[in-house]
């Protein structure tokens, strides 16, 4: 069912609820020119992402993955947060704890618009790591002087620091996005396809908690008949109507 005025129910339950989680994903950039996974300008030279972000692409061809986050890190760099970003930023200066940020993106933007904390499901961008001795280092040069990069501690190739597909998020912070989304009585979740796992569970753990569950995108997904409200639209211009008070 469609509220009568679905921007004004969402502003009502988020100021009814005591505690709200937010999920992210590539969409809530794509107001800030990065393209997403799935769309269209989600293509480089002809490859598909989910071809790239997988650790068999990169042991077969580290060079050529390297070129596209070197490629991605370049636009990344140019970007800058939108209102979308913002809003969710200050919906943590008003909440406090009460509010948890969870994102599926590795760019950072959350980060740049303010937000505090994040919990970043799939890495960041900027993290690289050896695959020899495992050291997490940042690096924030544009592009990278040599493709792929070597480690300053003992020589090996460096890997981008983020989760490809096959391997497992990281503990810590997945248990945290769990345990959040358990506590919440609202979870909103913006920009995502919703079909990468286990961040696609998050949604239906968070029904099963007993919260209610807001969608914000600009088209249909697997969450959209299970969620409790969907609102149709970029989030750019939706996050901040539901948002600012
Ligand atoms: C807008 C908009 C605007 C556009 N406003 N909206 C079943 C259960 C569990 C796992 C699996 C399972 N089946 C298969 C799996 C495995 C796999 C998986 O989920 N595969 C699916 C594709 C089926 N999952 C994994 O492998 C994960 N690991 C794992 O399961 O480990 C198990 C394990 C345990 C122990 C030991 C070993 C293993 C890992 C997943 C890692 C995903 N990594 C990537 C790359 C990250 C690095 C990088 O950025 O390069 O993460 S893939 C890519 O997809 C990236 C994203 O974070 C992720 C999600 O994409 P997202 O953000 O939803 O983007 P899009 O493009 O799909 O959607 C954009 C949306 O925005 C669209 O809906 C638009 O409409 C919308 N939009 N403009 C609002 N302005
Ligand atoms: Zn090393």
């Amino acid at each position: 069912m469609t509220p009568e005025n679905p921007i004004e129910q969402a502003r009502q339950w988020i100021a009814a609820a005591k505690r709200v989680a937010a999920l992210t994903g590539a969409g809530i950039s794509a107001e800030s020119g990065i393209p997403t996974f799935r769309s269209a300008g989600g293509l480089w030279r002809n490859f598909r992402a989910e071809d790239l972000a997988t650790p068999r692409a990169f042991a077969r061809d580290p060079k050529t993955v390297w070129e596209w986050y070197d490629w991605r890190r370049g636009l990344i760099a140019k970007a800058k947060p939108n209102l979308g970003h913002f809003a969710l930023a200050q919906l943590e200066q008003r909440l406090g704890d009460r509010f948890t940020l969870i994102t599926q993106n590795v760019d950072g933007l959350h980060n740049r618009a303010g937000s505090q904390r994040v919990l970043k499901l799939h890495g960041d961008i900027w993290w690289t790591m050896c695959i020899a001795c495992r050291e997490v280092r940042s690096d924030f040069r544009v592009p990278l002087p040599e493709l792929p990069p070597r480690c300053g501690a003992c020589g090996g190739m460096l890997r981008p620091g983020v989760v490809w597909f096959g391997e497992p998020l990281p503990g810590a912070t997945w248990e945290q996005a769990e345990e959040a989304v358990r506590q919440c009585e609202l979870l909103i979740v913006a920009g995502t396809s919703s079909i990468v796992y286990p961040a696609a569970s998050l949604a239906p753990l968070a029904r099963s908690h007993g919260a209610r569950v807001m969608e914000i995108n600009t088209e249909e997904t697997p969450l959209s008949g299970t969620a409790d409200l969907c609102l149709r639209g970029p989030s750019g211009e939706i996050l901040p109507q539901i948002i600012e008070s």
